[in-house]
């Protein structure tokens, strides 16, 4: 036996499909499914599966994706081909259908089916607390959250947290999405930016000219026209690089404590990306496994109805630590959690240092310089307060 026992009174559910591991962005791509493996790897491994209602999803259907996508967009991509582009020809193609095909988001064997795999888990996760059946359900092959309507972006396809969203807004009055990727949750917010039901939050990197999508600056709140629903809505909360797990905590506690106290969600739809990690191949923070954690267990805290989704995370072995420990925060396993990695782990050689949460020396070497000043981030708690007053009680 594991030692890992159910919370009374709370079910947390885990989908996932496997084949998911299995498909290819092509070579030295960032954006590695088999990090999914590896995650599951050394959750399972814990034995938390003991403690959760473990499910494979199924794929999505053409006509679930349509509930967010243009059924031209959706043809086009059931029926492309891979055609490897040569990387100097790309640059003189910059007009590629519907943003397919690029390195960013290339075309690959099996892309349609990945994309209604990764839609299929967040689905079934959403459907499971529609039903009641689960209080957390987590679905880390999700979290896609730059897909548009129409169009692929930053290797995201098909955008699983939409239809999530949109599943559950059938049984809740009001959800609530927070997303602590490093990159702007910009497909979300795009998505629900002319209504008043869905509250978008993005925590992210912003420098327009050099930093994707370049998009989520302080002030976009929303449609400025006031008589949309949706305005004031959307709060951003752009970042410098080597924010610290301490600042973070903070800025999170005091914007998704003010927000939630405003909004009263019915539902949360919290996006795990794992890229603001230090020591993240694309990514520039300073959080560790504990900083990026400490969300996920202050969403816990609130005891409303929650999604996990995943999303970036371009260090598989930091990813794996991220997501297993934020597993252990929704089955309450985490202050009991063996910081050193099981000895029968797969892959336990890949971790190279033999614990969930190593120091940032041990990730790092040299920690990134912290760019951010605690007035800034005051200035951005000031402005989040000032916009909820616009936010109807
Ligand atoms: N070039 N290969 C985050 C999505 C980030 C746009 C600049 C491509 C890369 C990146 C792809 C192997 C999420 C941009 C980048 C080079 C135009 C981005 C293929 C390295 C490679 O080595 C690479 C040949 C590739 C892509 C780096 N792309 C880094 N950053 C961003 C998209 C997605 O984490 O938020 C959610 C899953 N794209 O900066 C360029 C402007 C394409
Ligand atoms: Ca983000
Ligand atoms: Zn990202």
């Amino acid at each position: 036996e594991s030692g890992v026992t159910r919370p009374k009174g709370y079910n947390v559910s885990f989908h996932c499909n496997p084949e998911m591991e299995k498909y290819h962005f092509g070579q030295n791509h960032p954006m590695k499914p088999w990090r999914l493996a590896l995650s599951k790897s050394l959750i399972y491994s814990y034995g938390m599966s003991f403690a959760m209602d473990n499910y494979i999803s199924r794929t999505a259907t053409y006509e679930e994706l349509a509930g967010f996508h243009s059924t031209d967009y959706l043809d086009f991509l059931g029926t492309v081909l891979p055609e490897p582009v040569p990387r100097d020809l790309e640059s003189q193609n910059p007009d590629l259908k519907f943003n397919l095909g690029g390195s960013d988001c290339p075309l690959f064997e099996g892309l349609y089916d990945y994309c209604s795999m990764s839609a299929g888990t967040a689905m079934d996760a959403a459907r499971k607390i529609c039903s009641n059946q689960s209080d957390i359900a987590i679905a880390w092959g999700g979290g896609l959250h730059h897909a548009k309507k129409a169009e692929a972006s930053g290797f995201c396809y098909i955008n699983d947290i939409v239809l999530a969203i949109l599943q559950l807004l059938r049984f809740y009055p009001r959800v609530l999405y927070i997303d602590i990727d490093v990159h702007h949750g910009d497909g979300v917010e795009e998505a629900f930016f002319s209504t008043d039901r869905v509250m978008t939050v993005s925590f992210h990197k912003y420098d327009p000219h050099n930093f994707f999508p370049g998009t989520g600056a302080l002030e976009d709140n929303g449609p400025k026209n006031e008589h949309n629903p949706g305005a004031h809505h959307a709060f951003n909360v752009p970042l410098n690089d080597g924010i610290t797990d301490e600042q973070y905590k903070w800025l999170f506690d005091r914007v998704i404590g003010d927000i939630v106290a405003k909004f009263r969600p019915g539902a949360i739809a919290l996006q795990c990306g794992a890229d603001s990690l230090a020591g993240d191949r694309l990514g520039r923070f300073n959080l560790q496994v504990q900083g990026h954690g400490a969300c996920v267990e202050f969403c816990k805290e609130k005891n409303i109805p929650m999604i996990l989704f995943g999303g970036g995370g371009y260090t598989p072995r930091n990813v794996a630590r991220a997501w297993t420990y934020e597993t252990s925060i929704a089955i309450e396993y985490n202050k009991k959690i063996d910081p050193t990695l099981p000895q029968h782990a797969p892959w336990r050689d890949h971790f190279r240092h033999d614990t969930l949460f190593p120091t940032l020396e041990q990730t790092l070497g040299e920690p990134r310089q912290n760019r951010n000043p605690q007035k800034r981030l005051q200035e951005i708690v000031q402005h989040v307060t000032e916009q909820l007053r616009f936010v109807q009680a």
